[in-house]
Protein backbone atom coordinates (compact mmCIF):
# COMPACT_ATOMS: atom_id res chain seq x y z
CA UNK A 1 0.00 0.00 0.00
CA UNK A 2 1.29 3.26 -0.69
CA UNK A 3 1.50 6.36 1.42
CA UNK A 4 -1.97 7.94 0.11
CA UNK A 5 -3.71 4.60 0.16
CA UNK A 6 -2.92 3.56 4.16
CA UNK A 7 -4.08 7.57 4.80
CA UNK A 8 -7.68 7.01 3.51
CA UNK A 9 -8.00 3.63 4.87
CA UNK A 10 -6.83 4.87 8.32
CA UNK A 11 -9.33 7.78 7.64
CA UNK A 12 -12.09 5.76 6.90
CA UNK A 13 -11.59 3.19 9.78
CA UNK A 14 -11.30 5.93 12.56
CA UNK A 15 -14.87 7.21 10.68
CA UNK A 16 -13.01 10.74 9.71
CA UNK A 17 -14.76 9.98 5.94
CA UNK A 18 -18.35 8.23 6.10
CA UNK A 19 -20.10 7.28 2.77
CA UNK A 20 -24.29 6.90 3.35
CA UNK A 21 -26.78 9.92 3.52
CA UNK A 22 -25.72 12.92 5.74
CA UNK A 23 -28.30 16.12 6.26
CA UNK A 24 -25.50 18.88 5.77
CA UNK A 25 -25.91 21.92 7.68
CA UNK A 26 -27.38 23.31 4.52
CA UNK A 27 -30.19 20.91 4.59
CA UNK A 28 -28.97 19.28 1.66
CA UNK A 29 -28.39 15.74 1.64
CA UNK A 30 -24.41 14.60 1.13
CA UNK A 31 -23.67 10.59 0.06
CA UNK A 32 -20.49 11.69 1.67
CA UNK A 33 -19.05 13.13 4.88
CA UNK A 34 -15.57 14.71 6.32
CA UNK A 35 -15.43 15.07 9.99
CA UNK A 36 -11.46 15.24 10.33
CA UNK A 37 -11.95 17.18 13.79
CA UNK A 38 -11.61 13.36 15.09
CA UNK A 39 -8.12 12.92 13.79
CA UNK A 40 -6.55 14.87 16.87
CA UNK A 41 -7.46 11.58 18.69
CA UNK A 42 -4.88 9.72 16.37
CA UNK A 43 -1.03 10.75 16.56
CA UNK A 44 -0.39 8.64 14.30
CA UNK A 45 -2.78 9.97 11.65
CA UNK A 46 -1.95 13.44 12.38
CA UNK A 47 1.63 12.56 12.03
CA UNK A 48 1.12 10.88 8.42
CA UNK A 49 -1.47 14.14 7.29
CA UNK A 50 1.11 16.27 8.40
CA UNK A 51 4.02 14.94 6.68
CA UNK A 52 1.54 14.12 3.37
CA UNK A 53 0.77 17.71 3.69
CA UNK A 54 4.44 19.24 3.73
CA UNK A 55 5.22 16.54 1.11
CA UNK A 56 2.72 18.22 -1.35
CA UNK A 57 4.12 21.69 -0.34
CA UNK A 58 7.57 20.20 -1.32
CA UNK A 59 6.40 18.66 -4.57
CA UNK A 60 5.01 21.49 -5.79
CA UNK A 61 8.36 23.69 -5.05
CA UNK A 62 6.73 26.50 -2.83
CA UNK A 63 8.27 28.83 -1.65
CA UNK A 64 7.21 30.56 2.09
CA UNK A 65 8.74 32.26 5.30
CA UNK A 66 5.89 31.23 7.39
CA UNK A 67 2.75 28.72 7.79
CA UNK A 68 -0.81 29.46 8.74
CA UNK A 69 -3.37 26.65 9.56
CA UNK A 70 -7.08 27.80 8.92
CA UNK A 71 -9.04 27.23 12.28
CA UNK A 72 -10.07 24.66 13.54
CA UNK A 73 -8.97 21.66 12.28
CA UNK A 74 -5.75 22.56 10.79
CA UNK A 75 -4.70 24.45 13.38
CA UNK A 76 -2.75 21.57 15.17
CA UNK A 77 -1.42 20.43 11.62
CA UNK A 78 -0.01 23.31 11.25
CA UNK A 79 1.59 23.23 14.52
CA UNK A 80 2.94 19.63 13.83
CA UNK A 81 4.19 20.82 10.20
CA UNK A 82 6.00 23.87 11.73
CA UNK A 83 7.57 22.11 14.88
CA UNK A 84 8.72 19.04 12.49
CA UNK A 85 10.14 21.41 10.02
CA UNK A 86 11.60 24.40 12.17
CA UNK A 87 8.91 26.61 10.19
CA UNK A 88 7.37 29.90 11.89
CA UNK A 89 3.66 29.73 12.23
CA UNK A 90 1.07 32.44 12.55
CA UNK A 91 -2.54 31.67 13.74
CA UNK A 92 -5.57 32.93 12.82
CA UNK A 93 -7.96 34.13 15.85
CA UNK A 94 -11.68 32.95 14.50
CA UNK A 95 -14.08 34.08 17.83
CA UNK A 96 -16.86 36.21 16.32
CA UNK A 97 -17.01 37.72 19.34
CA UNK A 98 -14.39 40.93 20.38
CA UNK A 99 -13.00 40.64 17.40
CA UNK A 100 -12.99 44.53 16.95
CA UNK A 101 -10.34 44.54 20.82
CA UNK A 102 -8.30 41.34 20.18
CA UNK A 103 -5.75 40.91 17.30
CA UNK A 104 -6.80 38.40 14.06
CA UNK A 105 -3.34 36.99 13.78
CA UNK A 106 -1.06 36.00 16.74
CA UNK A 107 2.58 35.58 15.96
CA UNK A 108 5.39 37.62 14.45
CA UNK A 109 3.84 39.38 11.46
CA UNK A 110 6.42 40.52 8.68
CA UNK A 111 4.73 42.49 5.94
CA UNK A 112 5.52 41.26 2.02
CA UNK A 113 6.36 37.81 3.84
CA UNK A 114 4.72 34.86 1.59
CA UNK A 115 2.31 32.63 4.19
CA UNK A 116 1.42 29.18 3.28
CA UNK A 117 -2.61 28.11 4.23
CA UNK A 118 -3.49 24.95 5.56
CA UNK A 119 -6.44 23.13 5.34
CA UNK A 120 -8.26 20.02 5.46
CA UNK A 121 -11.13 19.61 3.46
CA UNK A 122 -12.24 22.45 0.69
CA UNK A 123 -15.87 22.59 -0.83
CA UNK A 124 -16.23 26.13 -2.16
CA UNK A 125 -13.21 27.45 -0.35
CA UNK A 126 -14.92 30.00 1.52
CA UNK A 127 -13.20 29.38 4.71
CA UNK A 128 -9.52 29.50 2.91
CA UNK A 129 -10.81 32.79 1.53
CA UNK A 130 -11.66 34.08 4.82
CA UNK A 131 -7.90 33.22 6.08
CA UNK A 132 -6.66 34.40 3.20
CA UNK A 133 -8.44 37.95 3.18
CA UNK A 134 -7.51 38.31 7.17
CA UNK A 135 -3.34 37.79 6.51
CA UNK A 136 -3.77 39.66 3.57
CA UNK A 137 -5.00 42.52 5.51
CA UNK A 138 -2.00 42.08 7.84
CA UNK A 139 0.54 42.85 5.34
CA UNK A 140 1.22 39.59 4.11
CA UNK A 141 1.17 37.46 0.69
CA UNK A 142 -0.53 34.53 -0.03
CA UNK A 143 -0.47 32.77 -2.96
CA UNK A 144 -0.92 29.10 -2.54
CA UNK A 145 -3.15 26.72 -0.11
CA UNK A 146 -2.26 23.00 0.66
CA UNK A 147 -5.78 20.69 1.72
CA UNK A 148 -5.43 17.52 2.62
CA UNK A 149 -9.06 16.40 0.68
CA UNK A 150 -10.57 18.89 -1.89
CA UNK A 151 -14.48 17.68 -2.52
CA UNK A 152 -13.59 18.75 -6.41
CA UNK A 153 -16.72 21.28 -5.81
CA UNK A 154 -15.25 24.29 -7.10
CA UNK A 155 -13.20 25.30 -4.65
CA UNK A 156 -10.24 25.35 -6.78
CA UNK A 157 -11.43 26.53 -9.65
CA UNK A 158 -13.12 29.68 -7.39
CA UNK A 159 -9.55 29.72 -5.20
CA UNK A 160 -7.74 30.48 -8.23
CA UNK A 161 -10.03 33.39 -9.47
CA UNK A 162 -8.36 35.51 -6.28
CA UNK A 163 -4.93 33.95 -7.36
CA UNK A 164 -4.78 31.29 -4.87
CA UNK A 165 -3.27 27.63 -5.92
CA UNK A 166 -4.98 25.12 -4.20
CA UNK A 167 -2.86 22.15 -4.02
CA UNK A 168 -4.79 18.85 -2.68
CA UNK A 169 -2.87 15.66 -1.53
CA UNK A 170 -5.91 13.62 -2.34
CA UNK A 171 -9.28 14.47 -4.10
CA UNK A 172 -12.41 13.18 -2.91
CA UNK A 173 -12.54 10.80 -6.79
CA UNK A 174 -8.91 9.51 -5.60
CA UNK A 175 -10.43 8.90 -2.05
CA UNK A 176 -13.69 6.96 -3.96
CA UNK A 177 -11.11 5.04 -6.20
CA UNK A 178 -9.07 3.83 -3.02
CA UNK A 179 -11.93 2.28 -0.94
CA UNK A 180 -13.59 0.92 -4.05
CA UNK A 181 -10.55 -0.53 -4.78
CA UNK A 182 -9.75 -2.01 -1.08
CA UNK A 183 -13.85 -3.30 -1.43
CA UNK A 184 -14.48 -0.74 1.33
CA UNK A 185 -17.13 0.33 -0.94
CA UNK A 186 -19.32 -0.95 -4.84
CA UNK A 187 -19.37 0.81 -7.55
CA UNK A 188 -22.68 2.19 -7.23
CA UNK A 189 -21.54 4.42 -4.22
CA UNK A 190 -18.98 5.75 -6.44
CA UNK A 191 -21.63 6.34 -8.89
CA UNK A 192 -24.29 8.00 -6.46
CA UNK A 193 -21.38 10.21 -5.30
CA UNK A 194 -19.78 11.58 -8.54
CA UNK A 195 -23.25 12.33 -9.40
CA UNK A 196 -24.04 14.39 -6.33
CA UNK A 197 -20.26 16.62 -7.14
CA UNK A 198 -21.58 17.52 -10.51
CA UNK A 199 -24.72 18.15 -9.43
CA UNK A 200 -23.51 20.41 -6.25
CA UNK A 201 -20.65 22.53 -7.11
CA UNK A 202 -20.42 25.71 -5.59
CA UNK A 203 -18.79 27.40 -8.73
CA UNK A 204 -19.62 26.85 -12.25
CA UNK A 205 -17.47 28.72 -15.56
CA UNK A 206 -17.55 27.78 -18.72
CA UNK A 207 -14.63 26.55 -19.63
CA UNK A 208 -12.38 27.45 -23.46
CA UNK A 209 -9.62 24.77 -24.48
CA UNK A 210 -10.32 22.54 -21.91
CA UNK A 211 -9.07 25.02 -18.38
CA UNK A 212 -9.16 28.32 -18.56
CA UNK A 213 -12.74 30.55 -17.99
CA UNK A 214 -13.68 31.93 -21.71
CA UNK A 215 -14.30 34.54 -19.22
CA UNK A 216 -14.23 36.58 -16.44
CA UNK A 217 -17.46 35.56 -14.49
CA UNK A 218 -18.62 38.08 -12.04
CA UNK A 219 -19.15 35.55 -8.74
CA UNK A 220 -21.27 36.14 -5.58
CA UNK A 221 -19.06 36.39 -2.01
CA UNK A 222 -19.96 34.20 0.68
CA UNK A 223 -21.76 35.53 3.60
CA UNK A 224 -18.62 35.10 5.29
CA UNK A 225 -16.18 36.41 3.13
CA UNK A 226 -18.31 39.58 2.99
CA UNK A 227 -17.99 39.88 6.96
CA UNK A 228 -14.11 39.89 6.04
CA UNK A 229 -14.37 43.00 3.51
CA UNK A 230 -12.27 46.41 4.36
CA UNK A 231 -14.68 48.95 5.94
CA UNK A 232 -17.83 46.18 6.82
CA UNK A 233 -19.89 47.67 9.91
CA UNK A 234 -18.76 45.90 12.65
CA UNK A 235 -22.49 44.81 13.25
CA UNK A 236 -22.41 43.71 9.46
CA UNK A 237 -19.82 41.69 10.35
CA UNK A 238 -21.16 40.11 13.35
CA UNK A 239 -24.56 39.44 11.76
CA UNK A 240 -22.80 37.97 8.68
CA UNK A 241 -20.20 35.83 10.54
CA UNK A 242 -23.65 34.55 12.80
CA UNK A 243 -25.46 33.81 9.36
CA UNK A 244 -22.35 31.65 7.63
CA UNK A 245 -21.86 29.71 11.42
CA UNK A 246 -25.60 29.26 11.77
CA UNK A 247 -26.52 28.43 8.40
CA UNK A 248 -29.61 30.98 8.38
CA UNK A 249 -30.71 33.63 6.59
CA UNK A 250 -33.71 33.86 8.75
CA UNK A 251 -35.05 37.05 10.73
CA UNK A 252 -37.78 35.73 13.05
CA UNK A 253 -40.32 38.63 13.10
CA UNK A 254 -41.39 38.38 16.42
CA UNK A 255 -44.74 39.92 16.52
CA UNK A 256 -46.75 38.84 19.49
CA UNK A 257 -47.87 40.92 22.01
CA UNK A 258 -47.51 38.67 25.50
CA UNK A 259 -43.85 38.91 27.19
CA UNK A 260 -43.45 35.10 28.17
CA UNK A 261 -44.72 33.91 24.44
CA UNK A 262 -41.58 36.27 22.80
CA UNK A 263 -39.41 34.46 24.91
CA UNK A 264 -40.55 31.54 24.80
CA UNK A 265 -40.20 31.83 20.91
CA UNK A 266 -36.65 33.50 21.19
CA UNK A 267 -35.76 30.30 22.59
CA UNK A 268 -37.32 27.89 20.56
CA UNK A 269 -36.50 29.48 17.39
CA UNK A 270 -33.51 31.09 18.32
CA UNK A 271 -31.31 28.21 17.06
CA UNK A 272 -32.94 28.57 13.54
CA UNK A 273 -32.54 32.56 13.40
CA UNK A 274 -29.72 34.77 12.63
CA UNK A 275 -32.29 37.92 13.70
CA UNK A 276 -34.94 38.42 15.73
CA UNK A 277 -37.22 41.20 14.90
CA UNK A 278 -39.14 42.80 17.43
CA UNK A 279 -41.98 45.35 17.98
CA UNK A 280 -41.34 45.89 21.31
CA UNK A 281 -44.59 48.99 21.52
CA UNK A 282 -47.08 46.29 21.18
CA UNK A 283 -46.17 44.18 23.94
CA UNK A 284 -48.73 44.59 26.42
CA UNK A 285 -47.13 43.82 29.29
CA UNK A 286 -43.82 44.98 28.88
CA UNK A 287 -41.68 45.53 31.88
CA UNK A 288 -37.81 46.27 31.72
CA UNK A 289 -36.99 42.58 33.01
CA UNK A 290 -37.99 41.23 29.57
CA UNK A 291 -35.55 43.07 28.16
CA UNK A 292 -32.46 41.64 30.11
CA UNK A 293 -34.15 38.00 29.52
CA UNK A 294 -34.45 38.95 25.63
CA UNK A 295 -30.51 39.99 25.94
CA UNK A 296 -29.28 36.39 27.80
CA UNK A 297 -31.49 34.13 24.62
CA UNK A 298 -30.46 36.55 22.19
CA UNK A 299 -25.95 35.45 23.58
CA UNK A 300 -27.14 31.65 24.09
CA UNK A 301 -28.47 31.12 20.56
CA UNK A 302 -26.28 33.95 18.97
CA UNK A 303 -28.86 35.67 17.36
CA UNK A 304 -28.70 39.72 17.46
CA UNK A 305 -31.72 41.58 18.13
CA UNK A 306 -33.44 44.32 15.87
CA UNK A 307 -36.01 46.95 17.16
CA UNK A 308 -38.03 47.73 13.75
CA UNK A 309 -39.09 50.86 15.27
CA UNK A 310 -38.82 52.76 11.62
CA UNK A 311 -37.61 56.28 13.02
CA UNK A 312 -38.86 59.10 11.18
CA UNK A 313 -38.82 62.70 13.01
CA UNK A 314 -36.02 65.44 12.88
CA UNK A 315 -32.33 63.90 14.24
CA UNK A 316 -33.61 65.60 18.05
CA UNK A 317 -36.21 63.84 18.17
CA UNK A 318 -35.34 60.66 16.99
CA UNK A 319 -32.35 60.91 19.56
CA UNK A 320 -34.67 60.98 22.44
CA UNK A 321 -36.70 58.28 21.35
CA UNK A 322 -33.96 55.94 20.60
CA UNK A 323 -32.37 56.48 23.91
CA UNK A 324 -35.42 57.08 26.51
CA UNK A 325 -38.45 56.80 27.01
CA UNK A 326 -39.85 53.25 28.32
CA UNK A 327 -37.91 51.25 25.88
CA UNK A 328 -34.57 52.59 25.77
CA UNK A 329 -34.14 50.59 22.18
CA UNK A 330 -30.57 51.59 22.09
CA UNK A 331 -29.51 49.78 25.01
CA UNK A 332 -30.37 46.61 23.65
CA UNK A 333 -31.50 46.90 20.30
CA UNK A 334 -27.97 45.54 17.93
CA UNK A 335 -29.88 47.05 15.05
CA UNK A 336 -32.78 49.68 14.31
CA UNK A 337 -33.68 51.26 11.32
CA UNK A 338 -35.03 54.56 10.07
CA UNK A 339 -37.63 55.82 7.54
CA UNK A 340 -35.44 58.32 4.85
CA UNK A 341 -38.17 60.66 4.60
CA UNK A 342 -36.76 63.07 7.34
CA UNK A 343 -33.23 63.98 5.30
CA UNK A 344 -29.89 63.10 6.83
CA UNK A 345 -31.00 64.50 10.14
CA UNK A 346 -32.65 60.73 11.29
CA UNK A 347 -29.45 59.08 10.79
CA UNK A 348 -27.42 61.93 12.43
CA UNK A 349 -29.80 62.32 15.25
CA UNK A 350 -29.74 57.92 15.68
CA UNK A 351 -25.62 57.91 15.05
CA UNK A 352 -25.47 60.51 18.38
CA UNK A 353 -26.82 57.95 20.43
CA UNK A 354 -26.08 55.00 18.52
CA UNK A 355 -22.62 55.16 17.64
CA UNK A 356 -20.62 54.72 20.99
CA UNK A 357 -22.54 51.81 21.93
CA UNK A 358 -21.49 49.99 18.36
CA UNK A 359 -25.37 49.84 17.19
CA UNK A 360 -26.52 49.65 13.40
CA UNK A 361 -28.86 51.29 11.39
CA UNK A 362 -30.61 49.93 8.50
CA UNK A 363 -32.34 52.48 6.40
CA UNK A 364 -36.01 51.91 4.67
CA UNK A 365 -35.22 52.08 1.17
CA UNK A 366 -38.65 49.64 -0.12
CA UNK A 367 -41.44 48.56 1.74
CA UNK A 368 -43.39 45.43 1.15
CA UNK A 369 -47.00 46.99 1.30
CA UNK A 370 -49.19 47.65 -1.47
CA UNK A 371 -48.91 51.32 -2.79
CA UNK A 372 -46.00 51.86 -0.75
CA UNK A 373 -44.27 55.50 -2.25
CA UNK A 374 -40.49 54.46 -1.15
CA UNK A 375 -39.69 53.67 -4.68
CA UNK A 376 -37.37 55.12 -7.76
CA UNK A 377 -35.69 58.01 -6.74
CA UNK A 378 -36.81 57.79 -3.12
CA UNK A 379 -35.27 54.36 -2.70
CA UNK A 380 -32.14 55.91 -4.50
CA UNK A 381 -31.71 58.57 -2.13
CA UNK A 382 -31.87 55.70 0.59
CA UNK A 383 -28.70 54.23 -1.04
CA UNK A 384 -27.04 57.64 -1.66
CA UNK A 385 -27.96 58.26 2.46
CA UNK A 386 -26.58 54.60 3.86
CA UNK A 387 -23.57 55.55 1.11
CA UNK A 388 -22.83 58.70 3.06
CA UNK A 389 -23.56 57.31 6.24
CA UNK A 390 -22.11 53.91 6.28
CA UNK A 391 -20.09 54.55 9.50
CA UNK A 392 -23.86 53.72 11.10
CA UNK A 393 -25.87 52.61 8.40
CA UNK A 394 -24.57 48.98 7.32
CA UNK A 395 -27.52 47.93 5.13
CA UNK A 396 -31.03 48.67 3.92
CA UNK A 397 -34.95 47.48 4.17
CA UNK A 398 -36.10 46.25 0.56
CA UNK A 399 -37.86 43.80 -1.49
CA UNK A 400 -34.30 43.60 -3.74
CA UNK A 401 -30.47 43.94 -3.92
CA UNK A 402 -30.02 47.77 -4.19
CA UNK A 403 -26.58 47.78 -4.26
CA UNK A 404 -23.42 45.79 -5.43
CA UNK A 405 -21.18 46.38 -2.67
CA UNK A 406 -20.76 43.84 -0.37
CA UNK A 407 -20.39 45.32 3.44
CA UNK A 408 -24.44 46.41 2.79
CA UNK A 409 -26.78 43.88 3.85
CA UNK A 410 -30.44 43.67 2.46
CA UNK A 411 -33.38 42.68 4.77
CA UNK A 412 -36.40 42.46 3.13
CA UNK A 413 -40.15 41.50 5.00
CA UNK A 414 -42.83 40.18 2.93
CA UNK A 415 -42.24 36.88 2.99
CA UNK A 416 -44.14 33.59 3.07
CA UNK A 417 -44.03 30.31 1.03
CA UNK A 418 -47.55 30.80 -0.21
CA UNK A 419 -47.51 34.19 -2.43
CA UNK A 420 -50.49 36.84 -1.73
CA UNK A 421 -51.25 38.82 0.84
CA UNK A 422 -52.51 40.05 3.69
CA UNK A 423 -56.07 42.01 3.30
CA UNK A 424 -54.03 45.34 4.68
CA UNK A 425 -51.75 45.55 1.86
CA UNK A 426 -48.65 43.40 2.98
CA UNK A 427 -47.61 41.34 0.11
CA UNK A 428 -45.48 38.14 -0.16
CA UNK A 429 -42.74 36.77 -1.96
CA UNK A 430 -41.44 33.22 -1.52
CA UNK A 431 -37.63 33.22 -0.21
CA UNK A 432 -36.45 31.57 -3.54
CA UNK A 433 -38.06 34.92 -4.92
CA UNK A 434 -36.44 37.38 -2.15
CA UNK A 435 -33.05 35.23 -1.86
CA UNK A 436 -32.80 33.53 -5.37
CA UNK A 437 -33.66 35.80 -7.60
CA UNK A 438 -34.21 39.88 -6.19
CA UNK A 439 -30.98 38.99 -4.12
CA UNK A 440 -31.63 40.06 -0.87
CA UNK A 441 -29.59 38.56 2.11
CA UNK A 442 -32.14 37.96 4.98
CA UNK A 443 -35.70 37.04 4.69
CA UNK A 444 -37.96 38.52 7.71
CA UNK A 445 -40.81 36.34 8.63
CA UNK A 446 -43.42 37.34 10.66
CA UNK A 447 -46.81 35.12 10.17
CA UNK A 448 -45.13 32.38 7.97
CA UNK A 449 -44.08 31.01 11.11
CA UNK A 450 -46.38 32.10 13.99
CA UNK A 451 -49.51 30.93 12.34
CA UNK A 452 -48.24 27.84 11.85
CA UNK A 453 -49.14 24.80 14.46
CA UNK A 454 -45.86 23.65 14.93
CA UNK A 455 -43.62 26.72 15.11
CA UNK A 456 -40.27 25.22 14.89
CA UNK A 457 -40.91 23.27 12.25
CA UNK A 458 -42.19 26.31 10.07
CA UNK A 459 -39.10 28.04 11.25
CA UNK A 460 -36.88 24.82 9.79
CA UNK A 461 -38.77 25.37 6.44
CA UNK A 462 -38.21 28.68 5.99
CA UNK A 463 -34.69 28.72 7.23
CA UNK A 464 -33.76 25.46 4.78
CA UNK A 465 -35.64 27.44 1.82
CA UNK A 466 -34.13 30.59 2.57
CA UNK A 467 -30.32 28.85 2.78
CA UNK A 468 -30.79 26.31 -0.26
CA UNK A 469 -31.49 29.67 -2.04
CA UNK A 470 -28.68 31.70 -1.49
CA UNK A 471 -26.26 28.16 -1.65
CA UNK A 472 -27.97 28.29 -5.30
CA UNK A 473 -27.20 32.05 -6.00
CA UNK A 474 -23.31 31.32 -5.02
CA UNK A 475 -23.16 28.77 -7.61
CA UNK A 476 -24.32 30.58 -10.27
CA UNK A 477 -21.88 33.50 -11.41
CA UNK A 478 -22.77 36.25 -13.53
CA UNK A 479 -25.91 37.77 -12.70
CA UNK A 480 -25.60 38.92 -8.59
CA UNK A 481 -22.96 41.74 -9.54
CA UNK A 482 -24.74 44.07 -10.78
CA UNK A 483 -26.76 46.67 -8.89
CA UNK A 484 -30.21 46.05 -9.45
CA UNK A 485 -32.01 49.16 -8.95
CA UNK A 486 -34.97 47.38 -10.18
CA UNK A 487 -38.14 47.77 -8.01
CA UNK A 488 -40.02 45.00 -6.65
P1 LIG B 1 -45.42 39.19 8.40
O1 LIG B 1 -46.25 38.56 9.46
O2 LIG B 1 -44.34 38.21 7.87
O3 LIG B 1 -46.23 39.83 7.32
O4 LIG B 1 -44.62 40.35 9.19
C1 LIG B 1 -43.76 41.24 8.56
C2 LIG B 1 -43.05 42.12 9.57
O5 LIG B 1 -42.17 42.98 8.88
C3 LIG B 1 -43.94 42.99 10.39
O6 LIG B 1 -43.37 43.12 11.68
C4 LIG B 1 -43.91 44.34 9.70
O7 LIG B 1 -44.05 45.41 10.63
C5 LIG B 1 -42.51 44.35 9.12
N1 LIG B 1 -42.39 45.10 7.86
C6 LIG B 1 -43.09 44.76 6.72
O8 LIG B 1 -43.86 43.81 6.70
N2 LIG B 1 -42.90 45.47 5.57
C7 LIG B 1 -42.06 46.54 5.50
O9 LIG B 1 -41.94 47.14 4.44
C8 LIG B 1 -41.37 46.87 6.68
C9 LIG B 1 -41.53 46.14 7.83
BR1 LIG B 1 -40.21 48.31 6.63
Amino acid sequence: MDNLEELVMHLYEIQAVKLGQFQLKSGICSPVYFDLRVIVSYPAVMNQVSSLLFQCAKNNGLKYETVCGVPYTALPLASIICFSNQLPMLIRRKEAKDYGTKRLVEGNINPGETCLIIEDVVTSGSSVMETVAVLKKEGLKVTDAIVLVDREQGGKARLAEEGIRLHSVCSLSNLLDVLCKKGKIDAVVVQNVNKFIQENSTYKFTKQNGSAPAKKMCREMSYGARAEQPGVHPIAAQLLKVMEKKTTNLCLSADVTDCKELLQLADTIGPHICVLKTHVDILQDFQPEVIKELKAVAEKHEFLLFEDRKFADIGNTVKHQYEGGVYKISSWSHITNAHVVPGPGVVKGLKEVGMSLNRGCLLIAQMSSQGSLATGDYTKAAVKMAEEHSDFVFGFISGSKLTSKPEFLHMTPGVQLQSGGDGLGQQYLSPEEVIGKKGSDIIIVGRGILAASDRVEAAQTYRKAGWEAYLKRLSVPGDSCHSQQNES
